[in-house]
């Protein structure tokens, strides 16, 4: 009986996609680039599982033209690249990879908070282009980060990861979500509740850590920035189009806010231009989670949910991180 086919979509650690070998047709695509979704539905035309990240949209139309796909996994916690309802509608089970990558965003998170409130990225182009003649004491002034009150916006197991890192640095934390976190949790993490206004008026340090969704999209915009202190800093290190980029770019340039650094953009890997042109802003192209065990863990999970999806490994029947079950119950 020939084996069941996935589609992988980008190349990635050789020996973790091997593991898919003994009970798949591997297609592994060795270059990384955005697909069309022609492209998409082109291989996944006779495909049976397929693991993609956040470039790759699998929706209605894409899932209309794959007839005998069962599984799909995505390379990352966020999956606002996969419709969940056209997905179960088709009785196609979907994973993420959460957990995993908890403690390596949440550094990452305070990397680029530290950079921008210490002008690292600025510093540093600063001196690469020969300007260093001499020591200037009032020179590169930036702010603190110890003891100054930290805001987290979405305050899920990546949000706590990086509150719990604040206790080192004598910071409060403050935090708005969708829903408050149990006491204990709150305890453990060190971190007060405020409504969204506060958050915005009192944090010298706001990081973003929401999932995207349609009612997120520019949920920092001018009347946000506004709100803030203008010796705040702002990080996202959460999806390009939760904040409005363009009216960032004019905050910054204004002296709304002091700086800012960001992970993800809106239409990334485009950038808005308005931004390249400013000096108070730390830059980079979504790495939060790249770390070298981080990377491999997730896609080691990617692969354990679609061999558990076909039966195979320790997971078989029950693929560890699946998005939604019910698809399960409802094949078996
Ligand atoms: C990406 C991320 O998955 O997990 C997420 O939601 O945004 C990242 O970890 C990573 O950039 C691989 O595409």
């Amino acid at each position: 009986m020939s084996k069941p086919k996935v589609w992988v979509s980008r190349p990635f650690f050789p020996d973790i996609v091997d593991r898919l070998r003994d009970h798949f047709d591997v297609r592994a695509e060795d270059e990384e680039r955005p697909y069309a979704p022609e492209e998409i539905a082109e291989r996944l035309a006779d495909a049976d599982a397929a693991i993609v990240g956040l470039a790759d949209r699998i929706d209605a139309t894409v899932l209309a033209q794959a007839p005998r796909l069962r599984f799909v996994a995505n390379l990352g916690v966020g999956y606002n690249n996969l419709d969940i309802d056209a997905l179960t509608e088709a009785g196609v089970g979907a994973s993420n990879t959460p957990d995993v990558l908890n403690e390596t965003v949440a550094d990452y998170a305070w990397a680029l908070m530290l950079a921008a409130a210490r002008r690292v990225g600025e510093a540093e182009r600063w001196l690469r282009d020969g300007q260093w003649k001499g020591a200037r004491f009032e020179g590169w002034l930036g702010a603190d980060v110890h003891g100054k009150t930290i805001g987290i916006l979405g305050m899920g197991r990546i949000g706590q990861a990086i509150a719990r890192r604040a206790s080192g640095f004598r910071s409060p934390v403050i935090y708005h979500n969708r829903s408050r976190l149990d006491a204990a949790i709150e305890r453990e993490c060190g971190a007060t509740y405020v409504d969204k206004a506060t958050l915005l008026a009192r944090a010298d340090h706001l990081v973003l850590v929401l999932p995207y969704t349609p009612a997120n999209r520019h949920s920092i915009g001018e009347a946000e920035l506004k709100a803030m202190k203008p010796t705040a800093t702002l990080t996202n290190i959460a999806r390009g189009g939760i904040v409005d980029d363009a009216a960032l770019a004019r905050a910054l340039a204004e002296g709304t806010i002091a700086a800012a650094a960001l992970d993800v953009f809106e239409g990334e890997p485009q950038v808005c231009p308005a931004l390249l042109g400013l000096s108070n802003i730390v830059l980079s192209p979504h790495i939060a989670s790249a770390s070298r065990d981080t990377r491999r863990d997730m896609a080691a999970l990617a692969v354990d949910n679609v061999l558990a999806a076909f039966g195979h490994g320790p997971h078989a029947g029950r693929p560890p991180t699946i998005l939604n079950p019910g698809v399960l119950a409802d094949a078996s």
